[in-house]
Protein backbone atom coordinates (compact mmCIF):
# COMPACT_ATOMS: atom_id res chain seq x y z
CA UNK A 1 0.00 0.00 0.00
CA UNK A 2 1.25 3.41 -0.92
CA UNK A 3 1.63 6.51 1.83
CA UNK A 4 0.55 8.70 -0.62
CA UNK A 5 -2.66 7.24 -1.34
CA UNK A 6 -4.13 6.49 2.44
CA UNK A 7 -7.82 5.09 2.20
CA UNK A 8 -10.81 7.19 1.72
CA UNK A 9 -14.10 6.55 4.24
CA UNK A 10 -17.55 7.76 2.01
CA UNK A 11 -20.23 7.67 4.29
CA UNK A 12 -23.80 7.58 3.74
CA UNK A 13 -26.67 7.12 6.11
CA UNK A 14 -24.80 4.91 8.20
CA UNK A 15 -23.92 2.98 5.81
CA UNK A 16 -19.90 3.20 4.44
CA UNK A 17 -17.54 2.81 1.57
CA UNK A 18 -14.12 2.39 2.04
CA UNK A 19 -11.89 2.91 -0.79
CA UNK A 20 -8.45 2.14 -0.58
CA UNK A 21 -5.08 3.00 -3.73
CA UNK A 22 -6.26 1.40 -6.78
CA UNK A 23 -3.31 -0.84 -6.47
CA UNK A 24 -5.16 -2.84 -3.97
CA UNK A 25 -7.85 -3.57 -6.88
CA UNK A 26 -5.57 -4.47 -9.89
CA UNK A 27 -6.58 -7.86 -11.37
CA UNK A 28 -3.33 -9.15 -11.80
CA UNK A 29 -3.85 -11.68 -14.30
CA UNK A 30 -5.17 -9.42 -17.05
CA UNK A 31 -3.43 -7.20 -19.15
CA UNK A 32 -2.52 -4.15 -17.92
CA UNK A 33 -4.79 -2.26 -16.60
CA UNK A 34 -8.09 -3.19 -15.04
CA UNK A 35 -9.18 -2.77 -11.45
CA UNK A 36 -12.37 -4.30 -9.68
CA UNK A 37 -13.92 -2.78 -6.73
CA UNK A 38 -16.23 -4.45 -4.97
CA UNK A 39 -18.74 -2.34 -2.71
CA UNK A 40 -18.43 0.76 -4.72
CA UNK A 41 -21.58 1.66 -3.95
CA UNK A 42 -23.82 1.09 -0.70
CA UNK A 43 -26.72 -0.88 -1.04
CA UNK A 44 -28.97 2.91 -0.51
CA UNK A 45 -27.01 4.44 -3.12
CA UNK A 46 -27.50 1.85 -5.30
CA UNK A 47 -31.22 1.72 -4.80
CA UNK A 48 -31.42 5.80 -5.19
CA UNK A 49 -29.86 5.64 -8.36
CA UNK A 50 -32.25 2.73 -9.76
CA UNK A 51 -34.89 4.74 -8.72
CA UNK A 52 -33.74 7.57 -10.55
CA UNK A 53 -32.62 5.52 -13.74
CA UNK A 54 -36.86 3.97 -13.54
CA UNK A 55 -37.78 7.85 -13.53
CA UNK A 56 -35.89 8.41 -17.14
CA UNK A 57 -36.90 7.93 -21.02
CA UNK A 58 -35.07 4.43 -22.55
CA UNK A 59 -33.68 4.60 -26.18
CA UNK A 60 -35.04 1.16 -26.98
CA UNK A 61 -32.55 -1.10 -29.37
CA UNK A 62 -33.74 -4.59 -30.22
CA UNK A 63 -32.67 -6.49 -27.59
CA UNK A 64 -31.30 -4.00 -24.70
CA UNK A 65 -32.44 -0.24 -23.51
CA UNK A 66 -30.12 2.62 -22.91
CA UNK A 67 -30.05 6.26 -21.51
CA UNK A 68 -27.15 8.59 -22.66
CA UNK A 69 -26.80 11.42 -20.23
CA UNK A 70 -26.36 14.24 -20.25
CA UNK A 71 -26.94 13.37 -24.18
CA UNK A 72 -25.97 10.90 -26.93
CA UNK A 73 -23.22 11.20 -28.96
CA UNK A 74 -23.21 12.10 -32.42
CA UNK A 75 -22.65 10.55 -35.40
CA UNK A 76 -18.92 11.97 -35.90
CA UNK A 77 -18.38 11.40 -31.60
CA UNK A 78 -19.37 14.28 -30.51
CA UNK A 79 -20.99 15.56 -27.34
CA UNK A 80 -23.26 18.12 -28.04
CA UNK A 81 -24.92 19.66 -25.78
CA UNK A 82 -24.97 22.82 -23.42
CA UNK A 83 -25.94 20.31 -20.43
CA UNK A 84 -23.69 18.73 -17.89
CA UNK A 85 -23.66 15.11 -15.93
CA UNK A 86 -27.01 15.63 -13.94
CA UNK A 87 -26.41 15.53 -9.98
CA UNK A 88 -27.58 11.98 -9.22
CA UNK A 89 -25.46 11.00 -11.57
CA UNK A 90 -22.61 12.61 -10.48
CA UNK A 91 -22.65 12.49 -6.40
CA UNK A 92 -21.44 10.30 -5.16
CA UNK A 93 -19.87 8.42 -8.13
CA UNK A 94 -17.69 10.81 -9.92
CA UNK A 95 -16.34 12.32 -6.26
CA UNK A 96 -15.57 8.60 -5.60
CA UNK A 97 -13.91 8.10 -8.87
CA UNK A 98 -11.81 11.38 -8.72
CA UNK A 99 -10.21 9.88 -5.33
CA UNK A 100 -8.80 7.23 -6.54
CA UNK A 101 -5.70 7.17 -7.22
CA UNK A 102 -2.40 5.65 -8.55
CA UNK A 103 1.09 4.58 -6.66
CA UNK A 104 2.67 7.30 -7.96
CA UNK A 105 6.25 4.59 -7.41
CA UNK A 106 4.53 2.24 -9.97
CA UNK A 107 2.86 4.80 -12.06
CA UNK A 108 6.07 6.32 -12.83
CA UNK A 109 4.86 9.68 -13.48
CA UNK A 110 4.10 12.64 -10.80
CA UNK A 111 1.05 13.90 -13.68
CA UNK A 112 -0.60 10.65 -13.18
CA UNK A 113 -1.94 10.88 -10.09
CA UNK A 114 -5.90 9.81 -10.68
CA UNK A 115 -7.40 7.80 -13.48
CA UNK A 116 -8.80 11.15 -14.80
CA UNK A 117 -5.97 13.82 -14.20
CA UNK A 118 -4.95 13.82 -18.12
CA UNK A 119 -7.72 13.41 -19.49
CA UNK A 120 -9.11 16.72 -21.16
CA UNK A 121 -11.91 17.49 -19.42
CA UNK A 122 -10.22 15.81 -16.01
CA UNK A 123 -13.02 14.06 -14.77
CA UNK A 124 -16.39 12.11 -16.92
CA UNK A 125 -18.52 14.18 -18.78
CA UNK A 126 -20.84 10.91 -20.19
CA UNK A 127 -22.47 8.54 -18.99
CA UNK A 128 -24.50 5.38 -20.99
CA UNK A 129 -26.73 3.42 -19.21
CA UNK A 130 -27.48 0.20 -20.31
CA UNK A 131 -29.80 -2.60 -19.03
CA UNK A 132 -29.90 -6.02 -19.57
CA UNK A 133 -32.82 -8.45 -18.86
CA UNK A 134 -31.30 -12.36 -18.16
CA UNK A 135 -30.58 -13.60 -21.50
CA UNK A 136 -29.18 -10.62 -23.44
CA UNK A 137 -25.72 -9.31 -23.88
CA UNK A 138 -23.72 -7.22 -26.02
CA UNK A 139 -21.26 -7.93 -28.94
CA UNK A 140 -17.60 -7.90 -28.69
CA UNK A 141 -16.67 -3.93 -29.21
CA UNK A 142 -14.05 -1.81 -28.76
CA UNK A 143 -15.19 2.15 -27.50
CA UNK A 144 -13.29 3.65 -30.25
CA UNK A 145 -11.77 7.23 -30.49
CA UNK A 146 -14.24 8.96 -29.01
CA UNK A 147 -13.07 9.10 -25.62
CA UNK A 148 -10.08 9.69 -23.36
CA UNK A 149 -9.22 6.03 -22.59
CA UNK A 150 -10.27 4.86 -19.17
CA UNK A 151 -13.79 3.61 -18.87
CA UNK A 152 -15.65 3.03 -15.50
CA UNK A 153 -18.44 0.46 -15.15
CA UNK A 154 -20.80 0.68 -12.23
CA UNK A 155 -23.25 -2.53 -11.87
CA UNK A 156 -26.27 -2.36 -10.15
CA UNK A 157 -29.09 -4.84 -9.15
CA UNK A 158 -27.45 -8.00 -10.59
CA UNK A 159 -24.08 -9.91 -11.97
CA UNK A 160 -22.82 -9.97 -15.25
CA UNK A 161 -19.38 -11.32 -16.85
CA UNK A 162 -17.76 -9.07 -18.99
CA UNK A 163 -15.99 -11.13 -21.91
CA UNK A 164 -12.54 -9.67 -22.91
CA UNK A 165 -11.06 -10.50 -25.99
CA UNK A 166 -7.44 -9.48 -27.95
CA UNK A 167 -7.78 -8.00 -31.09
CA UNK A 168 -6.04 -10.71 -33.05
CA UNK A 169 -5.55 -8.81 -35.97
CA UNK A 170 -3.36 -6.47 -34.02
CA UNK A 171 -1.51 -9.44 -32.55
CA UNK A 172 -1.01 -11.25 -36.23
CA UNK A 173 -0.01 -7.67 -37.90
CA UNK A 174 2.32 -7.31 -35.26
CA UNK A 175 3.71 -10.43 -34.85
CA UNK A 176 4.58 -10.12 -38.77
CA UNK A 177 6.62 -7.34 -38.61
CA UNK A 178 7.17 -6.93 -35.10
CA UNK A 179 9.89 -3.71 -35.82
CA UNK A 180 6.84 -1.33 -37.53
CA UNK A 181 4.87 -1.06 -33.69
CA UNK A 182 6.86 2.63 -33.52
CA UNK A 183 5.52 3.87 -36.60
CA UNK A 184 1.70 2.83 -35.17
CA UNK A 185 -0.18 5.71 -34.22
CA UNK A 186 -2.92 3.60 -32.87
CA UNK A 187 -1.94 1.52 -30.26
CA UNK A 188 1.04 0.24 -28.85
CA UNK A 189 1.21 -3.35 -28.67
CA UNK A 190 3.42 -6.56 -28.54
CA UNK A 191 4.64 -9.36 -30.74
CA UNK A 192 3.05 -12.07 -28.69
CA UNK A 193 -0.50 -12.71 -27.41
CA UNK A 194 -0.59 -12.23 -23.20
CA UNK A 195 -0.17 -15.52 -21.27
CA UNK A 196 -3.55 -17.27 -21.43
CA UNK A 197 -4.78 -16.39 -24.34
CA UNK A 198 -3.02 -18.57 -26.85
CA UNK A 199 -5.46 -20.72 -29.39
CA UNK A 200 -7.16 -23.44 -28.15
CA UNK A 201 -6.59 -26.73 -30.23
CA UNK A 202 -9.89 -26.02 -31.83
CA UNK A 203 -8.90 -22.95 -32.99
CA UNK A 204 -11.14 -20.97 -30.44
CA UNK A 205 -9.43 -18.21 -28.66
CA UNK A 206 -9.18 -18.34 -24.88
CA UNK A 207 -11.06 -15.25 -23.25
CA UNK A 208 -10.70 -13.24 -20.27
CA UNK A 209 -13.74 -13.34 -18.27
CA UNK A 210 -14.50 -10.48 -15.52
CA UNK A 211 -17.47 -11.15 -12.71
CA UNK A 212 -18.87 -7.81 -12.31
CA UNK A 213 -21.07 -8.25 -8.81
CA UNK A 214 -23.78 -5.36 -8.31
CA UNK A 215 -22.67 -2.72 -6.78
CA UNK A 216 -19.28 -2.66 -7.79
CA UNK A 217 -16.93 -0.50 -10.00
CA UNK A 218 -14.32 -2.16 -12.91
CA UNK A 219 -12.12 0.17 -14.33
CA UNK A 220 -10.31 -0.78 -17.49
CA UNK A 221 -7.83 1.59 -19.85
CA UNK A 222 -4.26 1.41 -21.56
CA UNK A 223 -4.12 -1.55 -23.21
CA UNK A 224 -6.90 -3.27 -22.08
CA UNK A 225 -8.60 0.04 -23.86
CA UNK A 226 -6.72 -0.18 -27.13
CA UNK A 227 -5.93 -3.72 -27.78
CA UNK A 228 -8.93 -5.83 -26.36
CA UNK A 229 -12.45 -6.02 -27.35
CA UNK A 230 -15.41 -6.38 -24.91
CA UNK A 231 -18.36 -8.28 -25.01
CA UNK A 232 -21.33 -9.81 -22.32
CA UNK A 233 -23.12 -13.07 -24.10
CA UNK A 234 -26.50 -13.26 -24.42
CA UNK A 235 -27.07 -15.96 -21.75
CA UNK A 236 -29.80 -16.93 -19.06
CA UNK A 237 -26.42 -18.35 -17.08
CA UNK A 238 -23.05 -17.62 -17.21
CA UNK A 239 -20.84 -21.01 -17.02
CA UNK A 240 -17.71 -22.48 -16.88
CA UNK A 241 -17.06 -19.95 -13.47
CA UNK A 242 -14.11 -20.91 -11.07
CA UNK A 243 -10.92 -19.52 -9.43
CA UNK A 244 -9.08 -20.51 -12.77
CA UNK A 245 -11.35 -18.69 -15.43
CA UNK A 246 -12.20 -15.73 -13.57
CA UNK A 247 -9.80 -13.19 -13.41
CA UNK A 248 -10.86 -10.84 -10.83
CA UNK A 249 -11.49 -14.29 -8.49
CA UNK A 250 -9.58 -12.97 -5.65
CA UNK A 251 -11.32 -9.78 -5.42
CA UNK A 252 -15.12 -11.66 -5.25
CA UNK A 253 -17.09 -11.19 -1.77
CA UNK A 254 -16.83 -14.38 -0.37
CA UNK A 255 -20.66 -15.19 -0.78
CA UNK A 256 -20.25 -14.76 -4.40
CA UNK A 257 -17.00 -17.05 -4.47
CA UNK A 258 -19.49 -19.80 -2.78
CA UNK A 259 -22.69 -18.87 -4.82
CA UNK A 260 -20.59 -19.62 -7.86
CA UNK A 261 -18.75 -22.78 -5.92
CA UNK A 262 -22.26 -24.41 -5.07
CA UNK A 263 -23.48 -23.74 -8.87
CA UNK A 264 -20.36 -26.03 -9.75
CA UNK A 265 -19.23 -23.27 -11.95
CA UNK A 266 -23.03 -21.91 -13.14
CA UNK A 267 -25.06 -19.01 -11.67
CA UNK A 268 -28.11 -17.89 -13.14
CA UNK A 269 -28.55 -14.58 -14.33
CA UNK A 270 -32.52 -13.63 -12.34
CA UNK A 271 -33.38 -10.31 -12.76
CA UNK A 272 -32.54 -7.75 -14.73
CA UNK A 273 -29.02 -5.69 -14.71
CA UNK A 274 -28.18 -2.12 -15.07
CA UNK A 275 -24.54 -0.68 -16.06
CA UNK A 276 -23.42 2.92 -15.77
CA UNK A 277 -20.50 3.45 -18.05
CA UNK A 278 -18.53 6.70 -17.13
CA UNK A 279 -16.01 8.15 -19.87
CA UNK A 280 -14.86 11.44 -20.74
CA UNK A 281 -15.89 12.33 -24.28
CA UNK A 282 -12.84 14.14 -26.17
CA UNK A 283 -14.90 16.78 -27.83
CA UNK A 284 -17.88 18.00 -26.39
CA UNK A 285 -19.60 21.12 -28.49
CA UNK A 286 -21.42 23.72 -26.21
CA UNK A 287 -25.20 23.22 -28.63
CA UNK A 288 -25.69 26.74 -26.95
CA UNK A 289 -22.68 28.39 -28.30
CA UNK A 290 -22.87 26.95 -31.56
CA UNK A 291 -24.22 29.36 -33.65
CA UNK A 292 -21.32 32.12 -31.73
CA UNK A 293 -18.50 29.82 -33.08
CA UNK A 294 -17.31 28.98 -30.21
CA UNK A 295 -18.93 25.87 -29.30
CA UNK A 296 -15.84 23.24 -28.87
CA UNK A 297 -14.46 22.57 -24.77
O1 LIG B 1 -22.62 -2.86 -19.72
C1 LIG B 1 -21.44 -3.10 -19.71
O2 LIG B 1 -20.85 -3.57 -18.73
C2 LIG B 1 -20.63 -2.88 -20.95
C3 LIG B 1 -21.11 -1.69 -21.73
C4 LIG B 1 -20.29 -1.47 -22.94
O3 LIG B 1 -19.64 -2.34 -23.42
C5 LIG B 1 -20.25 -0.15 -23.55
O4 LIG B 1 -20.98 0.75 -23.13
O5 LIG B 1 -19.45 0.02 -24.49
Amino acid sequence: MSDLTPNTSLSNEGEQVTLGPLEEYRIESLPANAYYIPNFLTPTESSTLLSHISSHPWTTLTHRRLQPHPAPLTASGHLLTSKSLPQWLDTPIVDRLLQLTFDLTRANSENKKGIFTISPHARPNHVLINEYPPGTGISPHEDGGAYFPVVCTVSLAAHIVLEVTPKRDIYSSSSSSSSSSSSSTSTTTTATLPPGNEENGNGEETVYKIYQEPRSLLITMDEMYTSHLHGISAVSADEGLSSTTVANWNLLDDDTKKTIEEGNGTVKRETVRISLTYRDVLKVKDAGRLFGGRGFK
